[in-house]
């Protein structure tokens, strides 16, 4: 059996809920061969994320180029970029190579409210990721900085609390990608707009504590659907309904946030 290959680009979460571990476990969960390039390694708990250690371009430069020395992936998923110059350094590797199939889950900062990237990564991410990859999945806050970091009159406009999804899923569309606004933290409705039209996908909201890594599971998901060759709206229905699956199956890994599901 011959599994499609699906390289993530994030950082590393201990507790193996979010990050590069959670998309380890869905990669190979779902029948894909994970490859892995570390960003940055995350000192955390269920209780707190106490230190983020970025690495450096030339060590996320060298990871890739040596797994991909043997092969390339058939999808990407990027998440936590921690600084401009490692934005710099990504986009000219998916350009260098040619990577398809690429989703980007703009991290900004973990659900506690721990930052995940510094000053000026979101505008490098807006101007200069955003036109190179084929999808994001931005929830509605991470949707809105986006914006922002593309516009930054949109503040002093006042505009940014007037937009619904539609618009901000129009908006971002400017700038290229695709997008999946994800809606597990209001409503539970996933938005998607793919420049032609909206597909809107909702299912009940579960009440649980346990949804660390939500976000990693859904995109790493996403992509590996994507690796298996179905489009975005099949593989946006069929990440979905993973997802919704795998928090129904979350548990607690100690005294804070319990994670998703993933045998
Ligand atoms: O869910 C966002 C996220 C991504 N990557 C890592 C994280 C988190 C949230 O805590 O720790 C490594």
């Amino acid at each position: 059996m011959v599994r499609p290959k699906v390289l993530s680009i994030a950082a590393s979460d201990p507790t193996c809920g979010a990050g590069i571990q959670a998309d380890i476990r869905t990669i190979s969960l779902l029948g894909g061969h994970p490859l892995c390039c570390i960003t940055a390694v995350t000192c955390q708990s269920s209780l707190e994320i106490k230190r983020v250690y970025p690495l450096g371009a030339e060590q996320i430069q060298e990871q890739i180029d040596v797994a991909l020395s043997d092969g390339l992936p058939s999808a990407v998923k990027i998440g936590v970029l921690y600084d401009p110059e490692v934005v710099e350094c990504v986009s000219e590797i998916l350009q260098s190579y040619g990577l398809r199939r690429i989703v980007l889950d703009p991290v900004f900062g973990s659900s506690t409210g721990h930052l995940l990237i510094s000053p000026g990564t979101y505008q490098k991410i807006a101007h200069l990721l955003l036109p190179l990859v084929d999808v994001i999945t931005p929830n509605k806050k991470e949707a809105i900085e986006l914006l922002r970091a593309l516009d930054p009159s949109l503040r002093q406009k006042g505009r940014e609390g007037a937009l619904s999804l539609k618009q901000t899923a129009l908006e971002l569309k400017n700038a290229g990608p695709d997008i999946i606004i994800t809606g597990g933290d209001t409503d539970g409705t996933d938005l998607l707009y793919d420049g032609k039209g909206f597909l809107s996908l909702r299912l009940p909201l579960i009440d649980s504590k346990n949804t660390h890594g939500t976000g990693c599971v859904f995109s790493s998901a996403l992509a590996t659907f994507l690796a298996f060759g179905f489009d975005l709206k099949e593989s946006f229905r069929y990440a979905k309904i993973f997802v919704w699956n795998r928090i129904k199956k979350g548990y607690p890994i100690g005294r804070g946030h319990g994670v998703l599901g993933l045998p």
